[in-house]
């Protein structure tokens, strides 16, 4: 597994631009954390993502919440982006068949592929999911050549899931076929073990994203299961994932520095520095 390396060491050997530019980020600002803005007002999205933006490494949005969505909003986020030099991931879940999917990320409503650096699928569709996202990303005339990516959501954080075990496996088994496109997994564990057709995963970057962070709960009402930066870092975790614990209380700005920090440190001590 590479996640004793440093964030510098796999921004210049990932084979993927984008996880290059996201373990830069890392690198560059001291942080691993990602802010989860599930906002509904784009008001509320753009201050807090103006807000955090110095102390993120990914803005993670849920555009389709927003009350009053409309086109100009991903537009200033993505000069948000720009101004803080943070990414943006669309938390879509893809979960239809290729044919579908294509058409919801490449045009559409809501133009994902024109502003979202990164999204995700599930693989509840099976393989064809990945290879469909994989194909429209490597289409001759699609105009964000080596500045998009796709995660795998390989486990979930809500109480009862189902995305264990063969489904786990899958995900694997594609983000390792599609790496052209795929970059990495959203999971609250290592993948590392997991035997595919050609073995376990043992020399490839795959970067992990870990969600349920949250260093004030145990959970919410919904299923929802937490745990601390530090635990999701020392299992393994590349970039932490955070909404409500940073966005819904008072402070988010100081709240942030602290998730940062936290995040940062636990990173610190798995790569032994
Ligand atoms: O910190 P929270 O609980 O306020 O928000 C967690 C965020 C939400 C979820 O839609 C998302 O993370 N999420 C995901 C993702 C990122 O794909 C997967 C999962 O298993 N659990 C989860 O909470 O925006």
């Amino acid at each position: 597994s590479k996640s004793k390396l440093s964030y510098g060491e796999r921004a210049k050997h990932h084979t993927h631009p984008v996880a290059r530019r996201l373990f830069g980020i890392a690198e560059s600002k001291k942080t691993n954390v990602v802010v989860s803005a599930d906002l509904t007002t784009s008001k509320e999205l753009l201050d807090i993502a103006d807000k955090l933006g110095p102390y993120i490494a990914v803005l993670k949005t849920h555009i389709d919440i927003l009350d009053d969505y409309q086109y100009s909003v991903v537009e200033a986020l993505k000069d948000l982006a720009v101004k803080h030099n943070f990414l943006i991931f669309e938390d879509r879940k893809f979960v239809d068949i290729g044919n579908t999917v294509q058409k919801q990320y490449h045009g559409g409503a809501l133009q994902i592929s024109s502003w979202a650096h990164i999204v995700n699928c599930t693989m509840l569709p099976g393989e064809g999911i990945v290879q469909a996202l994989t194909q429209t990303a490597e289409r001759e005339d699609f105009p964000y050549k080596d500045e998009r990516a796709l995660l795998i959501l390989a486990t979930m954080t809500s109480k009862g899931s189902l995305a264990t075990g063969e489904y786990t496996r899958l995900s694997v088994e594609c983000a390792r076929k599609y790496s052209q496109f795929v970059i990495g997994f959203v999971a609250s564990r290592t993948l590392g073990e997991i035997e595919t057709e050609a073995g376990p995963l043992e020399n490839e970057d795959f970067v992990l994203f870990t969600t349920g962070v949250n260093m004030a709960s145990k959970g919410d009402k919904l299923g929802q299961q937490y745990q601390t930066p530090k635990s999701a870092v020392e299992t393994g975790a590349d970039f932490i994932i955070a909404g409500r614990g940073i966005y819904a209380v008072p402070d988010p700005v100081e709240t942030a520095k602290r998730y940062r920090e936290e995040g940062w440190n636990a990173y610190l001590s798995r790569i032994g520095e």
